[in-house]
């Protein structure tokens, strides 16, 4: 298999600054080295350019909308020119607004794609229902075509992602509107209650089944580093306690290779600035490990 590592140092998603710096934190904490050391061939694309902002006006709902698009438009055709060289697309972030482009850029492909959304969040916000503003709340809202116009709409295909088609892994903070989002639409979540109680091999067996039965015809793992507990990745923008730890995640990787139908992933919200000598950049890396089958023995 080969693999295109793909930075997106975007920070337009939210408001803690430092995001942009993940793709950079990532690749010193050795992610290159650490894919071709499996066996893979791994390329570089290096990063989508990301200018900095110069208008001053601002939707309080839609913060830096104008931003997004830029970036998720770039990342979408990078994304397509990628998948079209039969290459597997590995996305760094930025913050999780990135999310917009890349489900843009898999919509060229896949029809019916599976999501596995790791996250303390559901990140199912719309504007009307988002507290904050931030964008990084709303991209599996967009996917399934409920939002903003003009980001439901990159790409010309709408909705890119089917309801039933997504597992929320993780969550642990939802906003009311995002509940009744998800209890509308019937939208699968597994959050710490169900991860403390089944224990997180079940959880992913589940998810595994529940996908093979939707007949996806691939899997995008969209990993944001706060659905791991603070404790081990405390680089992040938003962090809630009582998170899943790092051998659950490990596990969680490896089951998820063994049966080999990741398609794509992302590995999001490492900001090096409120971080700890690079430790959720080196837990993302490992994880990287995990999910592309890196073994002891
Ligand atoms: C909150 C926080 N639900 C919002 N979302 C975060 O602003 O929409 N997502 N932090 O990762
Ligand atoms: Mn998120
Ligand atoms: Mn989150
Ligand atoms: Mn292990």
């Amino acid at each position: 298999k080969k693999i295109s590592v793909i930075g997106v140092p975007s920070d337009y998603g939210q408001h803690r600054r430092g995001v942009d710096m993940g793709p950079s934190a990532i690749r010193y904490a050795g992610v290159i080295e650490r894919l071709e050391n499996i066996g893979y061939e791994v390329k570089d694309e290096g990063d989508i350019l990301v200018k900095r902002k110069v208008n001053a006006q601002q939707d309080p709902a839609l913060l830096n909308l104008g931003e997004v698009i830029e970036v998720s438009i770039q990342l979408s055709n990078k994304i397509e020119e990628v998948i079209k060289d039969e290459r597997f697309p590995l996305i760094l972030g930025g913050d999780h607004s990135i999310s917009i482009g890349t489900f843009a850029g898999l919509a060229t492909r896949y029809k019916n794609l599976g999501v596995i959304w790791y996250d303390a969040h559901a990140d199912i916000n719309t504007p009307e229902t988002s507290p904050s503003g931030n964008i990084h709340g709303m991209p599996l809202a967009i996917s399934i075509g409920l939002g903003n116009e003009r980001l439901v709409n990159i790409n010309g295909i709408a909705p890119k992602i089917k309801p039933e088609n997504i597992i929320i892994i993780g969550a642990r903070s939802v906003d009311p509107g995002e509940r009744e989002i998800i209890k509308k639409l019937g939208i699968k979540v597994y959050t710490m209650h169900e991860i403390d109680r089944l224990g997180m091999a079940e959880v992913i067996e589940r998810s595994i089944a529940y996908l093979k039965e939707q007949k996806v015809d691939g899997v995008h793992l969209s990993l944001d580093l706060d659905g791991i507990d603070p404790l081990y990745t405390p680089g992040v923008g938003t962090p809630v306690p009582g998170g899943i730890t790092y051998r659950e995640s490990h596990l969680a990787m490896e089951m998820l290779e063994e049966v080999g139908f990741i398609t794509s992933a992302e590995f999001v919200e490492v900001n090096p600035i409120l971080d700890e000598r690079n430790k959720t950049a080196d837990a993302a890396v490992a994880l990287m490990g995990s999910l592309f089958g890196e073994k002891l023995v």
